[in-house]
């Protein structure tokens, strides 16, 4: 097969002859090609079927024990100009990357079957929505980016109808961490991903086209390409608000995203629908709104954590069809993972025999799901809307156990590019390398933007003008910690009730303390009611430290010294009038 679309045609053909596969076999995304993929991934034992009965059409995948989790240092932007990648990012010239990577993919995938998968981010009807082919070289890629992308005929027609999509090109290579990098050419919307079998460098519609190339295309053409979940929330009286909400990798966005409320909520008629768990590309409308679409199809969520406690929806989606990564296994071979229940499992993520005493988790900490979005209870049908959703707020957020409180709102839109610039959290198992380390992770964007910080906040602060009717940002953390070390803040469920502040807010129905860090909340204007918030909890929750935050605004300042003369200005003068608020 080829496509009507020459260009398409030629470059398959080049990257056959340069990568020299058995086979070449253009991906329509049927069922009959999935359930083909499957059986020959079942017989080379690259997929192990679960427990049919508990567990119908769901499979498990062992990653090599070295390729578990994005690696960030392996990870470069390749734009003519090293300055235009910037500070925050790993920077290649152009031409090195590209003889770097040619001589990786000569012949790699020689004995191998080359798939050309091409993909629709966002609803194949919709004019934000952008495509993009992957040609790779593994059925796990082809089977996961089924599930996560709108992939098959209907997005090639519209390739081709188009004319214009991002060539990603992915082999597995032979998965030695020294011949491992994920290259981003994005002056030219092309992506080389070479060495790894992981989620986040592997199925290059996720965080490489629809993260770092398309916030770098996003920036030229007046839109946000950003690492934000969507959520719908309905009041009893049945007015509907959407809530965008940036949290850095592992960090809570696929459990709101999903949030059942408390009870009393759900007596008084509150409702919250899913439009997305992971990325969020919105635009101005005519009506000078943000309106947001979720390029995504699927979810590709943390498993460990994930219980009919925690998050009920996620565990409803995730019953059948299922693809698990490095998960662990019970003794009649179910899914398992820490956090989900009191069972004990047999064998862990590598595939030996599980030793509770040695310590080890059993699950690996990054393992992960990969399902429909179609199979999540409170996923809403307006994620189909071609035009997307109207943003009414805006959430930054991280996991900080020190300093930062519950919520609190930014005066005005610059005030809140500012608080999602400053944003810090501890790292967690997503990307390889130290966990709980505290960084700045701006927007919760650091390993994702596909240039640099200091354009991508002029970028942002380029919405606030004439006619726009910009969303509110608030800042959240769920994560402080009290003095004995256990999180102050109930969360998961309970965060509904910070979210319906942030609607009286947005409504105007209630005040706050106005601090030098922006709008706290008058904690009698959270619903706190079947909490037991002890004294410790109330205060950390909802006061602010003026010398911990003077010391905080110090070293922001530092982090945006950092990225020199393209700062914008507009933001180190908040900052510093910031700053010298607080001391
Ligand atoms: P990526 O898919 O990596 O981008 O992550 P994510 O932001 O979707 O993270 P996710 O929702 O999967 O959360 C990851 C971890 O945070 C899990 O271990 C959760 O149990 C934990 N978590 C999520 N929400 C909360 C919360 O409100 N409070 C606490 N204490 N932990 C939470
Ligand atoms: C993340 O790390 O933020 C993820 C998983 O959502 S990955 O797709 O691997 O990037
Ligand atoms: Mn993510």
């Amino acid at each position: 097969m080829t496509s009507q679309l020459p260009a398409l045609n030629q470059w398959v053909a080049e990257i056959a002859q340069l990568t020299q596969p058995d086979h070449i076999h253009w991906c329509d995304g049927s069922d009959a090609e999935n359930t083909q993929l499957i059986e020959q991934m079942l017989a080379d034992g690259t997929l192990l079927k679960l427990n049919e009965s508990t567990h119908p059409e769901s499979y498990l995948h062992r990653s090599h024990p070295d390729d578990v989790a994005r690696v960030e240092h392996l990870t470069f932007v390749c734009t003519t100009e090293r300055e235009d990648a910037g500070p925050n990012n790993h920077w290649m010239a152009p031409d090195e990357a590209r003889a770097k990577m040619r001589a990786l993919f000569a012949g790699c995938m020689k004995g191998r079957t080359l798939y050309v998968v091409p993909y629709c981010m966002g609803p194949i009807d919709s004019p934000l929505s952008r495509c993009g082919v992957e040609i790779t070289d593994s059925p796990y890629v082809v089977a996961n980016m089924r599930i996560m992308t709108r992939m098959g005929q209907a997005a090639l027609a519209r390739i081709e109808r188009e004319g214009q999509f991002v060539k990603g090109l992915h082999s597995t290579g032979d998965l030695n961490p020294e011949r491992r990098f994920i290259m981003h050419f994005p002056e030219s919307l092309e992506i080389q991903s070479f060495g790894s079998g992981y989620g986040g460098n592997a199925l290059l519609g996720k965080k490489c086209h629809a993260l770092r190339i398309a916030s770098h295309q996003a920036r030229s053409e007046g839109w946000l390409a950003e690492h934000m979940l969507i959520l719908g929330i309905e009041n009893p009286q049945g007015e509907k608000h959407y809530i965008a909400a940036a949290f850095p990798s592992a960090c809570g966005k696929t459990n709101l995203a999903m949030l059942i409320p408390p009870e009393g909520y759900v007596r008084e008629g509150w409702k919250i629908t899913t439009i997305g768990d992971d990325i969020c590309w919105m635009r101005p409308g005519k009506d000078g709104r943000l309106y947001a679409i979720n390029p995504e199809a699927g979810f590709f969520g943390v498993a460990p954590g994930t219980s009919a406690k925690s998050n009920p929806n996620a565990l409803a989606s995730i019953q059948r069809n299922t693809i698990f990564t490095n998960v662990a296994v019970t003794d009649d071979n179910q899914p398992w993972w820490e956090g989900l229940d009191a069972r004990v499992p047999v064998t862990d993520w590598k595939g030996n025999p599980f030793n509770a005493e040695a310590g080890t988790p059993a699950a690996h900490p990054n393992s992960r799901f990969t399902v429909s979005a179609k199979q999540c209870p409170s996923y809403s049908p307006e994620a189909e809307a071609p035009q997307g959703v109207p943003i009414s707020a805006i959430v930054f957020g991280g996991r900080r156990a020190s300093l930062v409180p519950l919520v609190f709102e930014a005066r005005d839109w610059t005030h809140g590019v500012l608080i999602g610039a400053a944003m810090g959290s501890e790292t967690t198992a997503a990307a390889t390398g130290a966990v709980g380390v505290m960084r700045r992770d701006p927007m919760a964007m650091k390993p994702f933007c596909g240039y640099n910080f200091a354009d991508y906040f002029t970028h942002w602060l380029s919405f606030d003008k004439a006619g726009a009717k910009l969303p509110k940002i608030f800042h959240v953390n769920w994560f402080r910690k009290g003095d004995g070390g256990d999180f102050l803040w109930p969360g998961f469920g309970d965060n509904m009730r910070v979210l319906e502040w942030m609607l009286k807010r947005v409504a105007g129905s209630v005040g706050s303390q106005e601090t030098p860090i922006g709008h706290l909340p008058n904690p009698a204007d959270i619903n706190l009611d079947g909490l037991e918030l002890g004294d410790e909890a109330m205060q950390k929750l909802f006061d602010y430290d003026r010398a911990g935050w003077a010391a905080e605004f110090a070293s922001i300042g530092e982090y945006l010294e950092e990225y020199g003369p393209r700062m914008p200005e507009a933001l180190k003068a908040e900052q510093q009038r910031i700053h010298e608020a607080l001391s």
